[in-house]
């Protein structure tokens, strides 16, 4: 053959280099080279999209060599492995945190500056990812960030769902949805690996044999089967080279199921059948602290868990050769009970599958599972009807009916005599046609520990939900606290802010969030004062431009920013908001002269599409914006602005820009709140309830930085048993009545008394959220609120020691306390290193 002289020799070299190279000219490259070879364009036919796919094809080429380095460590190292089970991930746009934690961001801005490109604009490209509905998938999200920060073997495991969170439009006052297509431009970010696809068998019944060894075994025969197809997102560390997956499951017709209906000779008929098939990962149920109990619910949460599960085994047993050892190599977390089926699920596997004994099933079992609990709510605990459970999951319920018996017998032996308890204990509810499985009963069950996501949340739990198993095992219970990920909510949320506390103490607060005590010594500073505010000023500025473009209202960017931005929800009281906006028009109304601070009400926030009242809350809460906004005798001192479409991106841009951040849950109701902890860390002081981990918010703040509204938990239990009555609390304050007596005529909803009828029915004759009851307090401490607002220095003081002392709630924090106390998982780092010709 002819010598190839013509080729550099450097030609393997230049192609290992524009997949990995960090340096400005193989970005630039690679960039160009993901958009002639991946989007198949040029610079003159490419658009924003084409670049915004090259940018992300060209990071994640980056981050799949460290995938890959990661997961060799991880064997080599026969490392113990975190499996986060969830059925959400709300991770929101990955490119702008790839760029982050690659610590490339600004080399990659000015690379396409040079071109005339502005890299936030093409961030704006990619359809945000919502698998999630609010703090419980975003929590997932986080955790994922700081287990590949912190170097522990990690996967997460889910639902890759065709429709994530439906998009939230606002038509003439009212939320309407619409479908989330967030795959049709195709995600730059997803690798399916369809060689490691799972079969998940639904419905049928069992039958019972013994074997060749004469053991007693059971069979499962299905009704029908679903492939599940898994697709990994590299999970990139921060500045570590580290990259995890999130490896999420579609569900897609199996053959065998198909063949039987195709041979006879029904071809619609079994295309119909693998639409049902594919149907299972469809959509996400956009309930959030509320169950839907549908059996397509049941199903989804099967078909992933056992996917999941059964790749675990796959891989343990290709390693180890032996599932003996399963729960020493695997730390398995249930994210709330949605994947609770998991413990009949691993007892079926090793029993049924890996003829396994039962006894010893059963410890490898319990050993590899703990549960996260996040809410204290009735209507979130999953209980799934007998029937149901039966029909679909034959063998389940089985295993379940024996894991109950073996359990309620040794709750007997301790506790002689005491049915109600066991009754209480027991994982079946009720008798006869209504029984019902309880999840959370079998998740305390087959876990090794069982936390709490706040201080308080773990008390409430081990006192009253879950009163009955902590007095069995006391040992089993922990808390902890939840935590955010400073990479996204500082480092790329508010790049102002993170570049003046990276020039004032260094950047080590980026992985060590209890560095920003260091912003301390500045908290008196005035040049540093004044600097603070004149990030804060901008990030308003921006977001002020925002509410000019989507709501068309002018806001004040002197106002107060006073923001409340959660999933609607009645417990999380959007509505005592609103009732203090109206208060504060009234005082103006009353007396035109009067001295009140401007303020800009900023909400967001997704209601669940079947909650009535949640979405009259967004009605009324537009229905007030409208008369206030345009009405000129308050010289713009009240603005209301609902943002249409809450989710993650913008709730980045609105962390930054706020300075009070509304936590007002009726005590005892929110088990911790995250958005809480983004707030404080961008500088916005709370006003707040004694709930969740506001308390622990300001413990750290200190009581001096924090304004403190509203009944305690004590209270609140106390007045409920005493009896609660709303008209005691409205009969003897005339602002209040004033405020309900102005909505009642009809005066938001253009002389229509009947629109927020059930509102304040609602409020007037139960109240089941004590709003009346916090009303005045509430009223005082906003008025608080605005005096200190007015003390300029003291404000942006109070704000500054809010950012300085947030450490606590930094998600490694968290993190690292699940790896010592729960996971017993230890760092394991991962060294980078070039291919060689050898690698082939
Ligand atoms: N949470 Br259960 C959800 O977002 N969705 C749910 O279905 C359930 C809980 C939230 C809690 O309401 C919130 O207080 C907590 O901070 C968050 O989970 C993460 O733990």
């Amino acid at each position: 053959a002819p010598q190839d002289t013509q080729v550099p020799d450097s030609g393997l070299v230049r192609v290992e280099d524009d997949r990995t190279g960090m340096s400005e000219q193989s970005l630039k490259r690679a960039i160009v080279d993901n958009l002639h070879y991946g989007q198949g364009k040029d610079n003159y036919f490419a658009t924003p999209y084409d670049y915004y796919m090259a940018i992300a094809r060209s990071m994640r080429d980056r981050l799949i060599k460290r995938r890959i380095q990661t997961a060799r460590t991880h064997i080599q190292e026969d490392s113990k492995v975190v499996y986060y089970l969830s059925a959400e991930f709300l991770m929101g746009r990955y490119t702008g945190n790839s760029l982050i934690n690659l610590g490339i961001y600004e080399r990659v801005r000015k690379v396409l500056r040079e071109s005339g490109l502005e890299l936030d604009d093409l961030l704006e490209k990619e359809h945000e990812p919502g698998l999630g509905n609010g703090g419980l998938g975003r929590l997932a999200a986080c955790y994922l960030d700081s287990l590949a920060t912190l170097e522990i073997p990690a996967v997460g495991y889910g639902i890759r769902y065709e429709f994530g969170i439906f998009e939230q439009e606002i038509r003439n006052g009212w939320q309407a949805e619409r479908p989330d297509k967030w795959l049709s431009f195709g995600n730059a970010w997803e690798v399916s690996l369809p060689e490691y696809r799972t079969e998940v068998k639904f419905g049928g019944h069992t039958e019972s044999y013994t074997d060749t060894k004469g053991r007693y075994q059971t069979n499962w025969i299905p009704e029908h089967t679903v492939f599940g197809i898994p697709y990994d997102t590299p999970i990139p560390g921060y500045g570590v080279n580290t990259v995890n997956i999130l490896r999420l499951w579609k569900a897609e017709s199996s053959n065998e199921f198909d063949l039987d209906a195709f041979n006879a000779g029904d071809y619609l008929g079994a295309v119909a059948n693998k639409m049902f098939s594919e149907n299972i990962s469809k959509v996400l149920y956009p309930n959030d602290d509320t169950v839907q109990g549908k059996e397509l619910r049941l199903e989804q949460q099967y078909f992933f868990v056992s996917c999941s599960l059964q790749d675990i085994i796959r891989r343990h047993i290709y390693h180890y050769n032996s599932l003996d050892n399963l729960h020493e190599k695997s730390a398995i977390q249930l994210n709330d009970t949605h994947p609770s089926i998991g413990i009949a699920e691993l007892m079926r596997l090793l029993i049924d599958v890996h003829q396994m004994d039962w006894e010893q099933a059963w410890h490898i079992t319990q050993n590899c599972f703990a549960y996260t609990n996040h809410t204290l709510l009735p209507e979130a605990l999953e209980r799934w009807s007998v029937n149901l459970f039966g029909r679909l999951l034959p063998r389940h319920l089985e295993i379940i009916y024996e894991i109950n018996f073996r359990f309620l017998s040794e709750v007997r032996k301790r506790y002689p005599g005491d049915n109600e308890r066991i009754a209480r204990l027991s994982l079946i509810e009720g008798e006869g046609a209504d029984k019902k499985v309880r999840m959370a009963n079998l998740a305390c069950v087959g876990s090794r520990k069982i936390n709490g996501v706040a201080a308080l949340h773990t008390k409430l739990l081990q006192q009253d939900v879950l009163r009955d198993f902590y007095e069995l095992a006391p040992e089993k219970f922990i808390n902890k606290t939840n935590g955010v990920t400073p990479r996204r909510w500082l480092l790329l949320g508010n790049p102002r802010l993170s570049n003046l506390i990276t020039e004032k103490i260094g950047e080590a607060w980026i992985t060590n969030l209890d560095e920003l005590r260091k912003l301390e010594q500045f908290a008196d500073d005035p040049q540093f004062r004044q600097t603070w505010r004149e990030i804060k000023q901008a990030n308003k500025q921006d977001l002020a431009a925002y509410i000019e473009r989507k709501n068309h209202i002018q806001v004040d960017t002197n106002s107060l920013f006073d923001v409340q931005v959660k999933r609607l929800h009645e417990y999380k009281r959007q509505l005592l908001n609103v009732l203090h906006i109206i208060t504060l028009y009234n005082r103006i109304k009353r007396n035109p002269n009067e001295d009140i601070l401007p303020r800009t009400f900023i909400f967001g926030g997704k209601a669940a599409p079947g909650y009535f009242i949640a979405k009259l809350i967004i009605k009324l809460i537009n229905s007030v914006a409208a008369v206030v906004n345009d009405d000129p005798s308050l010289e713009g001192r009240l603005k209301v602005a609902f943002l249409s479409n809450y989710n993650v991106s913008m709730s980045q841009q609105i962390y930054a820009a706020a300075e009070l951040s509304e936590q007002i849950s009726t005590a005892g109701k929110e088990a911790s709140g995250t958005g809480n902890m983004k707030f404080a860390l961008n500088g916005a002081l709370t006003i707040g309830t004694l709930d969740g981990a506001n308390v622990e918010i300001r413990e750290e703040v200190g009581a001096e930085n924090f304004f403190l509204c509203g009944l305690t938990t004590p209270e609140v239990y106390e007045l409920k048993a005493k009896g609660y009555n709303p008209q005691e609390y409205y009969q003897s304050n005339s602002e209040l009545q004033e405020v309900i007596r102005l909505i009642a005529c009809g005066h938001f909803s253009d002389g229509d008394s009947q629109l927020f009828r059930p509102l304040l029915d609602s409020l007037l004759y139960n109240d089941k959220y004590m709003l009346f009851a916090d009303y005045q307090s509430y009223i005082d401490t906003q008025d608080r609120v605005s005096q200190a607002y007015r003390q300029e220095d003291n404000w942006t003081r109070m704000s500054i020691l809010n950012t300085a002392r947030m450490g606590k709630f930094s998600s490694d924090r968290a993190i690292s306390e699940y790896c010592k106390e729960i996971w017993h998982v230890e760092p394991v780092p991962v060294e980078f290193k070039e291919y060689s010709p050898e690698d082939m």
